[in-house]
């Protein structure tokens, strides 16, 4: 029973135990739980500011957006800040003009644990 297959099968099972011990580490990534506007949603206007609420703290040096119009124009942006009282939420101010239509937030963070996430949304505006 001493075939490469077996011996195959013994290695994945000893790494097992140690990808448990690992896995907490994963929950301690930056999810994105919500944001403003939220996803999927139709503004009755214009947004000053794209708000996202992540899982944990972030590093805003690391983390940001880019937000993408109609015809993928990209809407300037100002300088994304954690919430002085919440590392995890982080605001982007709008700076350029957002006409009606459909907007894809491109989203990329770094955690305070220094993991990286990312992720994408859509919202619309009337
Ligand atoms: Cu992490």
């Amino acid at each position: 029973m001493s075939s490469p297959r077996f011996l195959r099968g013994l290695a994945a099972a000893s790494v097992f135990p140690l990808a448990l011990l690992i896995a907490p580490a994963a929950f301690a990534h930056a999810h994105l739980k919500s944001q403003m506007p939220a996803a999927d949603s139709v503004a009755a206007a214009a947004p000053k500011t794209i708000e996202l609420h992540f899982s944990e703290g972030v590093e805003p040096a690391f983390t940001g957006i880019s937000l993408k119009g109609p015809g993928a124009a990209a809407v300037k942006l100002g300088k994304p800040a954690v919430d002085a009282h919440d590392k995890a939420v982080l605001r982007v101010p709008v700076q350029g003009p957002m006409p009606a239509g459909s907007y894809v937030v491109d989203w990329h963070a770094v955690a305070v644990d220094g993991h990286k996430t990312k992720g994408q949304y859509s919202f619309s505006v009337k």
